[in-house]
């Protein structure tokens, strides 16, 4: 029997707005991929990959480029046991344009008859950047009125570019409580439109979009037509969309909420997601 790989991954990227929930979402949909992985082995294999830190201990020079095998993994290990025990990840501290960075491989098995049995696996990866709120605003909102944009802002601001004009696939997480009943909806309509221009204009022309509506335990089951509320509230992101491939997805990454002692909104005793991998089966195809 012949094994085939093919070595070129599809690459995705995980992208939200600050505060949108990007830590949490992302540690539980791998902890949750990693299960589904180990339950179905012949089909699907799920791997952490190392991160490379750029070392920058010489008067900012980038030197050597540091392997971290273990990075993304403690990452989600930690956020799951915060998460578990009904505490918030940590806030993302940013470090560097390369080192704030998490990915792991997805391998997708498949099946080849022709001239006999060919297998193989399709691979994806999926990154997740830690991009600071200015990085942001460098790169699709509103850059006048900052104080100062250092050149690291600008280096990530270009990183999240580049990287975006060489994807397969953007998972954009959204914050549904900030986009629908925030105090900053026209910034937020604004960096999204021009983040949909950019991909429309700069990114593969088959890339696919999923726009997921986090943190909807926020909502206390009350169901929302978001396509009717993202035509009438950001009419022009909604324009946007028409030309690409996108999906709306609604996800519920806790399950539910609870309000602790002092009224505190915290994780629940028991996590049970909703809709968590509806976005990352709709993207690989699974
Ligand atoms: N209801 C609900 N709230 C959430 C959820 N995830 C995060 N939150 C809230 O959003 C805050 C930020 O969550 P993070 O997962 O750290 O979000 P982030 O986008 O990684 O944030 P930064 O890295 O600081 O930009 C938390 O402290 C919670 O208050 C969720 O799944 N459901
Ligand atoms: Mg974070």
């Amino acid at each position: 029997m012949k094994i085939q790989m093919k070595d070129n991954a599809k690459k995705y990227l995980f992208l939200g707005l600050p505060k949108s929930g990007k830590t949490t979402y992302f540690s539980l949909m791998a902890n949750h991929l990693q299960q589904l992985a180990n339950k179905k082995e012949n089909k699907l294999y799920f791997k952490y990959l190392p991160t490379m830190i750029p070392d920058n201990s010489q008067d900012g020079a980038e030197g050597n480029i540091f392997k971290t095998e273990d990075l993304a993994s403690d990452f989600i290990d930690d956020c799951m046991n915060r998460l578990s025990n009904q505490r918030w990840p940590k806030k993302t501290v940013y470090k560097s344009s390369k080192g704030n960075s998490y990915s792991f491989e997805l391998g997708k098995r498949y099946w080849f008859f022709k001239y006999g049995i060919r297998i193989g696996w399709n691979r994806f990866i999926i990154d997740y950047h830690d991009y600071s709120g200015e990085a942001f605003d460098v790169a699709f909102g509103r850059a006048d009125g900052m104080d100062a944009i250092t050149q690291a802002i600008m280096d990530e601001a270009n990183d999240m570019k580049e990287r975006i004009m060489t994807a397969d696939g953007i998972f954009l997480i959204l914050d549904s409580n900030e986009l629908f009943n925030g105090v900053e909806t026209s910034k937020y309509g604004k960096i999204i439109v021009n983040l949909l221009r950019y991909i429309q204009e700069k990114a593969k022309t088959n890339i696919k979009l999923a726009v997921i509506f986090n943190k909807l335990e926020l909502f206390d089951g009350v169901k929302i037509n978001f396509k009717s509320r993202v035509r009438k509230q950001y009419g022009n992101a909604y324009a946007y969309l028409g030309s690409l491939n996108y999906r709306f997805f609604d996800v519920y990454p806790l399950g539910k909420i609870v309000t602790n002692e002092d009224g505190g909104i915290v994780p629940p005793p028991k996590i049970i997601p909703r809709n968590i991998l509806d976005p990352v089966r709709w993207m690989i195809e699974f």
